[in-house]
This record gives structure tokens, C-alpha cells and sequence, in this order.
């Protein structure tokens, strides 16, 4: 093995189920408000009494924000017979997020599961919905969003409300990506994927949500027009990854390359354990999504404290500054990074590598695993000049939606 073993780290003997997740707490954890978040801050228009006084707060925010505000938008770059297909996922979408979707009256006739069986049964029951991966843990506070921010999509919802959410369970539901639809991003194909997905999560946590309100417990599920809640900390509490330099979860089916919708509730259910998979220390010495971001969002340097978390923080305005040009939702540090390689004999004894080893094992991934996906044939490195793509490219193989693409 010598060559192979990273001199720097010894050999880990990995646990990888865990009583509490691995991030390392710094003071107390506090919660976030969504009137902060890229998204709600877009829908602000200029001049208004809403953007006056959210500014006057954030004084540093407003020309950044006007400059996202100059691109064309998310779904509004590409051709236009192929655009359609995006905005009629963007509908349907819109649709269940609405809150009659997400919510609703819950059963006056309480079913009493023991807690072992009604995870076993809310397992059973999302994967049969399309679910890839299921697990369940508690819903800490400090991942519910403060004050509702984003209202243009949910007009029920109330700007500057303050959310309150007593749940103590959170049911965390990922599917995985296409990996060669995602390689193809900054263009519309890559979020023709991400939308695909998420229709599949939204439809799932609403059906899974309204089947615990039939049980007679309160339950509501948060997908991608409608959340209360951050998806990321929840689903790392509840055991379907670790958080990575890139600023979202690693799992270790699909990398980064998976998208999550969360389901909170009263229902009583066994816990799955948070698991460590290697992925916090892989990236200390890994930066290939660092170096491949085209806005330069995701940081080079250390973890940083954010919000009583010692995390890598990426620069939010930069990354959506890029999906507001290419009219998509970019995704190519997800693309670049190792983890979202594709499950081959290969790949899955690289990760099992990874977890098991830790950085002792990265000697063999630098010479193997790390080497960098090429879309395009290019070196995803190279892709920081964002007009070198064009929206109309044929962009994948062998697939039966080849002929979709407008020439
Ligand atoms: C706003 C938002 C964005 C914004 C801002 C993100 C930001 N970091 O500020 C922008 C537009 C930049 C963005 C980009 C992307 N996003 Co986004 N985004 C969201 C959204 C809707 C809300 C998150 C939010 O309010 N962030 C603002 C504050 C809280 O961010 P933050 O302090 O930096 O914290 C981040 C992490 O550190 C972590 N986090 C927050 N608190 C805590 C606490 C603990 C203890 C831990 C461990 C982690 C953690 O979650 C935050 C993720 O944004 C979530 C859905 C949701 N409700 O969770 C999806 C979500 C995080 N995005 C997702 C994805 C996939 C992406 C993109 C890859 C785009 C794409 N093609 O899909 C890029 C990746 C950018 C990157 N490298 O992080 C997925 C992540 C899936 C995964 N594998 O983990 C989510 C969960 C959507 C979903 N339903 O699947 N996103
Ligand atoms: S989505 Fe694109 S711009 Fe945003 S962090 Fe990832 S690579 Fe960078
Ligand atoms: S590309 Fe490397 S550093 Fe970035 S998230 Fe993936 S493993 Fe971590």
C-alpha cells in the first residue's frame, strides 16, 4: 500500500453510525431567516416599500442584488420551442407547493403505531412514492426559518410572518439526479433534470404528509416552492449524508448529485443514526469544486462559524448571480465533484475507499478517483467563461430523449 497511503493522515477506522452528526457546534445554534436568502431577496422589486426597508437593514446586499436583477432570469435563457418544457414543470411545481397541497385537516381518529413500525411504514410507503433514500430524525428549531420570506410562488403565505413549527420529527426523502443531465449544466437540460426531480419530491413528501394527517397526526411537507425548514441540516440529523465544501449534503449513493424534501410531524418514529461517510475530511484535501466553480462561490480556504456552525461557507450571491445568466441552475460543482461519479464496481470501491480510509486513502483517489468529468470534452476547470456553452447544444449520449433537444 505504500504510494498509495497519504503519509498526512493515519489509517482511520471510520464509525460510521453515529449518536450525534459530525459538524462541530461553536456557541449555540441559531435559526435563519428566509427574507435573507438569495431567492426572497430576488422577488423584492425596486422601488417598492418591501425593498426600501429591507435594504435600509442590509445596505450591503442592494448593488449585488441589482446586478443579479440586470441578467435575464432562471428559465428565461434557451430556445424558445424548449423553454416550454422547463416553465411547464415550473407550473405543476408551483401547484404543489401551494399550501392546500403541503397541509391540511388532520384525522380526528388517532391510529396508535409503535414507533418502530410507523418508520418501517413511512419508509415503505416513500419508496413506493419514488423516493430514493428515506430516513427519519428530530427536527431541531434551528433549522426552521425564522420569518416567511418568499411568498410569489405561495401567495397564501404572508411576507415577514413569523413561522412557527412545533413538529418534533422531520422525515427526510432524496432522489438522485441523472448524472449525465447534470454534467451538461449551466444549460437547460441540467435543470429540465433538477426539475424532474423535484416534481418527484414535492408529489412523494405531499402524499406522505397527507397520509400521517389520515393517521390522525399533524404532518406538512417542505419542497421546493413551500419551506419552512433547511433541507440539508435535517437530512444530516436524520443520517442521509455529511455537508461538504461544496455547501450542500454529500450522500454516499449519489454524492451530491440528489436532491431533498423534508415531511415534519407529531407521529412517533424511530430515529436512524447520523452517519460518517468520510465526506468532511475528503474535502479538506479535495477543491475540484472549488476550483471548477464559474462564479468562484465555494471557498478555497477553511470552515468558517456561521450561525453557531463551524462550516465552508459559499458566497450565495455569486453562485445565483450565475443561474440569473445562464437561465438554469448551473450545477456543475455537483458535476466535478468525485462523489457524484456513477455507481460502477469502480466508483463504489473508491467511496467505500474514502469512507473506510478517510484521507490516508487519497494518495490512490488523486492518481484515480479525482480525475476531473469532461463535459463537452472540455475540463470542467475550464468552464468559467459561462458564454463558451450554448443553450442549444446536443449534450448527451445515448439516451432515449436525445432527439429532444432543438438543433
Ligand atoms: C436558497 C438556496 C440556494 C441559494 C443560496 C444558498 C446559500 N448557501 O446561501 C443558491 C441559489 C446559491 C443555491 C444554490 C444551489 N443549490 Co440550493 N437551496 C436553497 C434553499 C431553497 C434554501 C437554503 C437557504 O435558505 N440557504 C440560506 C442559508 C441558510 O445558507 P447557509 O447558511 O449557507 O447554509 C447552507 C448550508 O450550510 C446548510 N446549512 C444551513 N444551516 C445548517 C446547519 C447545520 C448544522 C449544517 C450541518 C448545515 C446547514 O444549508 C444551507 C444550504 O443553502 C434550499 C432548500 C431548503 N429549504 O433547504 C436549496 C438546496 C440547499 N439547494 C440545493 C442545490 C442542489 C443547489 C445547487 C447545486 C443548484 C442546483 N443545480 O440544484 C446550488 C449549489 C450551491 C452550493 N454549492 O451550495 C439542494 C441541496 C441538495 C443536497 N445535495 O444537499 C437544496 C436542499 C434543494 C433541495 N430541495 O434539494 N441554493
Ligand atoms: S451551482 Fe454553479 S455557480 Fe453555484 S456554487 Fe455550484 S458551480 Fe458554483
Ligand atoms: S469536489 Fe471535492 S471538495 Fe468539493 S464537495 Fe466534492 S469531495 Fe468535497
Amino acid at each position: 500500500m505504500k504510494g498509495f497511503i497519504n503519509p498526512r493522515y493515519p489509517m482511520s477506522n471510520r464509525n460510521m453510525k453515529l449518536d450525534s452528526p459530525r459538524y462541530k457546534i461553536k456557541g449555540e445554534m441559531s435559526p435563519f431567516d428566509e427574507r435573507d436568502n438569495v431567492h426572497a431577496r430576488y422577488e423584492l422589486e425596486a422601488d417598492t416599500f418591501e425593498w426600501e426597508s429591507f435594504y435600509r437593514q442590509h445596505p450591503g446586499w442592494e448593488k449585488e442584488d441589482l446586478k443579479t436583477k440586470a441578467f435575464p432570469g432562471i428559465g428565461r435563457v434557451g430556445n424558445e420551442r424548449d423553454l416550454p418544457m422547463l416553465w411547464s414543470q415550473r407550473e405543476i411545481l408551483h401547484k404543489l407547493g401551494s399550501e392546500a397541497m403541503v397541509d391540511g385537516s388532520v384525522s380526528d381518529i388517532k391510529q396508535e403505531i409503535n414507533p418502530a413500525r410507523a418508520a418501517e411504514k413511512i419508509k415503505g410507503f416513500a419508496r413506493h412514492l419514488g423516493a430514493d433514500l428515506v430516513r427519519i430524525g428530530p427536527l431541531n428549531q434551528a433549522h426552521v426559518y425564522t420569518h416567511v420570506g418568499k411568498t410569489v410562488h405561495c401567495p397564501e403565505k404572508e411576507r415577514d410572518s413569523p413561522i412557527s413549527l412545533s413538529h418534533k420529527h422531520a422525515i427526510s426523502l432524496a432522489v438522485g439526479s441523472n448524472v449525465n443531465l447534470i454534467k451538461t449544466g449551466p444549460v437547460l437540460s441540467e435543470i429540465m433534470e433538477m426539475m424532474r426531480v423535484y416534481t418527484i419530491l414535492a408529489k412523494a413528501s405531499a402524499t406522505l404528509a397527507s397520509y400521517i394527517r389520515h393517521l390522525g397526526y399533524s404532518a406538512r411537507a417542505h419542497n421546493l416552492r413551500n419551506y419552512l425548514v433547511l433541507c440539508i441540516p435535517i437530512a444530516i440529523d436524520a443520517g442521509i449524508g455529511e455537508l461538504s465544501r461544496m455547501g450542500i449534503l454529500i450522500s454516499k449513493e449519489f454524492g451530491p448529485c440528489l436532491k431533498l424534501a423534508t415531511v415534519t410531524t407529531d407521529l412517533p418514529m424511530d430515529y436512524d443514526p447520523p452517519v460518517d461517510i468520510g465526506v468532511e475530511e475528503f474535502c479538506e484535501d479535495c477543491k475540484i469544486c472549488a476550483e471548477s466553480c464559474p462564479s468562484g462561490a465555494i471557498p478555497h480556504g477553511d470552515r468558517v462559524a456561521v450561525r453557531g456552525v463551524e462550516k465552508w461557507k459559499i458566497k450565495p450571491e455569486a453562485c445565483f448571480r450565475v443561474w440569473c445568466e445562464t437561465g438554469t441552475d448551473c450545477g456543475v460543482c455537483i458535476s466535478s465533484c468525485p462523489w457524484t461519479k456513477p455507481g460502477t464496481l469502480f466508483h463504489n470501491l473508491m467511496k467505500e475507499i474514502a469512507t473506510r480510509m478517510g484521507n490516508s486513502g487519497l494518495n490512490l483517489f488523486q492518481s484515480g478517483w479525482k480525475c476531473r468529468i469532461t463535459p463537452f470534452g472540455k475540463n470542467i476547470k475550464n468552464c468559467g467563461n459561462i458564454s463558451s456553452f450554448h443553450p442549444e447544444m446536443v449534450l448527451f449520449r445515448n439516451m432515449e430523449t436525445d432527439r429532444l433537444w432543438t438543433l
